[in-house]
């Protein structure tokens, strides 16, 4: 049989060199794991191969098995190719840049060697896709640097740095990064005559490391119980890895088929697949000029220096781009970098960042006071005031100043994007850069596309977005955007559960049940009521029609305003953030149900989170109608990065289409006719809906 074209062999100086050459990041698809077998027999084959090299031809090693192909009926599984590469007779040297990972490091460890070039990284990311490595990676990677370290890394999935790798003993050495081949060859010719070769299979001695500290396993399962909540997959990589500790190596080979088995079409596998694929399709730009690769950043401004401006700032430097952070007076710079500093004072101290990183990215930020300082950035992100009038004179300035081809950013959460572009002469280069609160930490950068704006400009900020670690999803100019504007009715709805007879800490309890880190209340207890008690008053003076939200503004008049007045929707003790449920919050509640004549009854808990997401789902298909995103599954994206939605249920639409668009065209219509004109279904929802369709697949209805 001559081997598939994305697995070649050729033979160099006596060595064997299999190359994985399958685009973009060699994933384990079709015709690779066979290819690998066939190239394995025929360097056993040859008397004129003494040993044999993997390698991966492009950006990485293996990236993994392909991911698309879960689900469906396999040929050939990781386990076989694997076991054709722990078979051979002659040794096998992995050679790793790029990527191994997966099934990609599962063939490295069943390799004689590895060696790897300083950039590459390794690592077993199964469990972020809801499943655990099922191609031994379980049973090999305890054997070779012990149950503990194995475990850690099974459980996070983290990449592992090269140089980690060596430490940790999974690589055996770090080669030049310039010629890996020719290194790869030169120590397959040095170990080509050892004798027994070293199988990580055979290895046992790490394992005792289990029998000193038996506890290992269930401490293991305990520090992760709040954030594994309603998962199984961190769960089964624990007992996988535990049995590797108690069991032969085929047996546990087989524990770890049964429980990948369990795993592989389960509800959070497939969510997590959906959650992988979307955050890779948002960032493709329907009419993007093809292959356009924007300039990089290498210097950055951020115009506005309170706490969100100082998060940008963070960012840039965090990524190592020198960023200037402007604003008109020294004392408002000064108090602003005063920020900066405690922010990373903080992380120091909590351990996530070190005090030379710290030393390190702070010089990174420099502060200026004149537009002129900051003329020859490639990008600047203003984030002044919400004010139409002082953002149009920013607009103007900086139009004034900014170098040609600038890409000039507004991190407006509500402002038109076009107000801001028509006060330039180069409304093509203007968009919005939508950061979340704290910038430094939540992970979504909404681009706001203005109607001017180009793709070139949405390009270069979804990758400026990219560069300083976000993920980055487009939406259209409108109240709210995308991100805000689909959250705001779950946020009007648990106000006016309240006023029907639901609690905060009733809501809250059932979200956090659901999956998300904390429960909505304490979230607004933690950011402050306040915030949006303007914006609501702004509202209702534009709006006769606007609803109310009688509690929350009535909590803000009596001082409550979370977290930081020591009460809000809960009440706190001091210098303790554990809310405790408050009577004068029922009384609050209770009076303004009397007052307007709303009736009290009971919720369940089922209704009460429909009711919230629902209430959702049809302002996002409003938003897909109106053109204001490309697709639903940005929609989803921006819900895991920017509210903490659990990533193991996919996203609002892909959850959505659990429940069924019809069922929920039926449930909202039925809410339309009790609640009135805002449970109003979209079109798009009423169109998807009665044909029994399905919503995450749903396309923006008019161009962006
Ligand atoms: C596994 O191995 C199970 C085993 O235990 C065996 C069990 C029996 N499959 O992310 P990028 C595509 S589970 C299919 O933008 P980057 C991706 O969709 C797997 N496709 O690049 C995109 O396609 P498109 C364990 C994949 O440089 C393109 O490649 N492995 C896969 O930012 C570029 O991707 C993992 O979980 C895949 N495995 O990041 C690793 N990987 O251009 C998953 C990528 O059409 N992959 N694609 O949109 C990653 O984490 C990142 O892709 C990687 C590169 C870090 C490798």
């Amino acid at each position: 049989m001559s081997e598939p074209q994305v697995v070649r062999y050729d033979v160099e100086d006596g060595i064997g060199v299999i190359t994985v050459d399958n685009p973009p990041v060699n994933a384990l698809g079709p015709g690779v794991r066979e290819g690998i077998i066939d190239a394995v027999g025929r360097g056993n084959a040859d008397p004129g191969v003494a040993a044999m090299v993997l390698i991966g031809a492009g950006r990485s090693f293996i990236a993994g098995a392909d991911i698309r192909q879960f689900g469906k009926a396999r040929t050939l599984t990781t386990g076989q190719s694997t076991k054709a590469l722990d078979e051979s007779a002659k040794p096998v040297v992995a050679a790793i840049h790029g990527y191994a990972l997966g099934g990609g490091l599962e063939h490295a460890l069943a390799c004689n060697y590895r060696i790897a070039v300083p950039t590459a990284k390794v690592g077993l990311p199964e469990v972020l896709i809801g499943i655990l490595p099922g191609g031994g990676g379980t049973q090999r990677l305890p054997r070779l640097i012990g149950p503990k370290a194995a475990m850690e890394m099974i459980v996070s999935g983290r990449h592992v740095p090269a140089a980690e790798a060596k430490q940790l003993g999974i690589v055996d050495e770090l080669v030049d990064d310039k010629d890996l081949r020719g290194a790869a060859i030169r120590f397959a010719k040095g170990i080509a005559s050892k004798r027994p070769l070293p199988r990580v299979r055979d290895k046992s001695d790490r394992l005792a490391e289990a029998k000193a500290d038996p506890g290992m396993f269930e401490a293991m399962r305990k520090s992760i119980a709040r954030k594994a909540r309603n998962q199984k997959a961190p769960y089964h990589c624990i007992a996988a890895v535990e049995a590797a500790t108690k069991e032969p190596f085929e047996q546990g080979l087989e524990t770890e088929r049964r429980l990948f088995a369990e795993l592989e079409n389960a509800d959070e596998a497939k969510a997590l697949r959906y959650a992988f694929f979307a955050e890779r399709e948002v960032a493709k730009i329907p009419g993007a000029p093809k292959d356009y690769k924007p300039p990089r950043i290498k210097t950055a401004a951020v115009v506005g220096a309170g706490t969100m401006g100082g998060g940008i700032a963070m960012c840039f430097a965090d990524y190592g781009i020198p960023v200037k952070i402007m604003d008109a007076t020294r004392e408002t710079l000064d108090k602003g970098l005063q920020r900066v500093r405690d922010n990373y004072a903080v992380s120091v101290k909590r351990g996530s960042i070190t005090q030379a990183q710290m030393d390190e990215r702070l010089p990174r930020i420099q502060a200026v006071e004149r537009y002129e300082d900051i003329a020859d950035c490639d990008v600047v992100v203003e984030v002044v005031f919400e004010r139409v009038d002082v953002k149009k004179e920013v607009f103007a300035k900086l139009d004034a100043v900014m170098k040609p081809g600038a890409l000039l950013l507004s991190n407006s959460s509500a402002i038109d994007t076009d107000i801001m572009a028509n006060m330039t002469n180069r409304p093509q280069d203007v968009a919005g850069a939508h950061f979340f609160a704290p910038a430094n930490v939540m992970k979504l950068c909404e681009v706001v596309k203005g109607t001017k704006t180009s793709n070139e400009t949405i390009v270069g900020a979804m990758q400026m977005g990219r560069d300083v670690g976000k993920i980055s999803a487009v939406a259209g100019s409108c109240d709210g955007f995308a991100a805000n504007r689909s959250r705001a009715p779950f946020i009007t709805e648990m106000m006016l559960m309240l006023e029907e007879g639901a609690l905060p800490e009733q809501i809250d309890k059932v979200m956090v049940d659901y999956g998300y880190p904390m429960g909505p209340f304490a979230v607004n207890d933690l950011s402050g009521l306040d915030i949006s008690y303007d914006t609501r008053k702004r509202r209702a003076a534009a709006d006769p029609n606007y609803r109310k939200l009688h509690v929350p503004d009535r909590l803000v008049e009596m001082g409550r305003k979370g977290q930081k007045t020591g009460a809000g929707w809960y009440r706190y003790e001091k210098g303790d953030r554990t809310p405790h449920p408050d009577e004068v919050v029922k009384s609050v509640i209770a009076d303004v149900a009397k007052e307007f004549g709303i009736e009290q009854r009971t919720f369940t808990d089922d209704e009460i989170l429909r009711r919230l997401l629902l209430a959702s789902v049809n302002e996002a298909c409003k938003i897909l109608e109106e053109g204001k995103a490309y697709r639903a599954s940005d929609i989803d994206v921006m819900w895991l990065h920017g509210f903490g939605f659990p990533r193991y249920r996919g996203g609002l639409m892909y959850w959505a289409d659990t429940v069924g668009s019809k069922a929920i065209l039926d449930q909202i219509s039925e809410w339309h006719e009790r609640y009135g004109a805002r449970w109003r279904p979209s079109n798009l929802l009423r169109e998807i809906g009665e044909k029994g369709g399905v919503l995450r697949e749903a396309k923006a209805g008019v161009p962006l």
